[in-house]
């Protein structure tokens, strides 16, 4: 099926190819705005964008992407204020709010939300648990990835190619469960 993906982060589409390629579909970046409410979840976020996709782009295969960093030390934040977070005070800020703490564990999760077509809307979600570090590193991946180590590593993800980290991330494993419903549906 051919997907247009709606974001406006080129790495995000780099990820989502390489396991929907693979599987027989094809992904273009689109760059149609859609509004992402203040919520408390990010299925909240999906929902209400694909809410808005559907009445403008009926007729239309689209993808929306929505994820975050929740830390359990902040009460799970920056979470759905990723994005704010990292604009703002960026990933070298979230490790000075830990500080020092032992406690460094936290989860990055992800939705993706799916409009099909004739207009059926549908959510894949995918977390992946792991440790904040204490300092950034490597270079690839993007956004929070240099300060994340996935459980049962000892890399971040931004020390990981891009194969390793879809095949244990939080993106990778909404991927792994958009495809197999790809693959039901035709
Ligand atoms: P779109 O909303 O346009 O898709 P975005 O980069 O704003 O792009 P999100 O709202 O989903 O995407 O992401 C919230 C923040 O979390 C943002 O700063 C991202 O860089 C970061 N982020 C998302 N997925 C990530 C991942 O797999 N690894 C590291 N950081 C990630």
């Amino acid at each position: 099926m051919e997907l247009g993906l709606v974001t406006s982060n080129a790495d995000k589409v780099r990820e989502l190819a390489a396991a929907l390629e693979p599987a027989g579909h094809t992904v273009a970046q689109r760059a149609l705005e859609y509004p992402e409410v203040q919520a408390t979840t990010l299925a909240e976020v999906v929902e209400f964008g694909l809410e808005r996709l559907a009445q403008r782009h009926a007729g239309e295969a689209l993808l929306i992407d929505d994820a975050g960093l929740f830390i359990d030390a902040l009460g799970g934040f920056p979470g759905v204020y990723s994005r704010y977070a990292y604009d703002t005070i960026g990933p070298a800020g979230v490790l000075a709010l830990l500080g020092d703490g032992a406690e460094r564990s936290a989860e990055f999760r992800c939705v993706l939300g799916l409009l099909l077509p004739d207009g059926g809307r549908q959510q894949f979600r995918g977390s992946c648990r792991g440790r904040i570090t204490r300092a950034l590193r490597g270079d690839g991946g993007f956004g929070y990835d240099p300060v994340f180590v996935p459980a049962g590593d000892e890399r971040t993800f931004a020390e990981l190619p891009l194969a390793e980290k879809n095949a244990v991330s939080h993106r990778g494993r909404a991927l792994a469960a958009l495809v197999a419903y790809l693959g039901d549906s035709g």
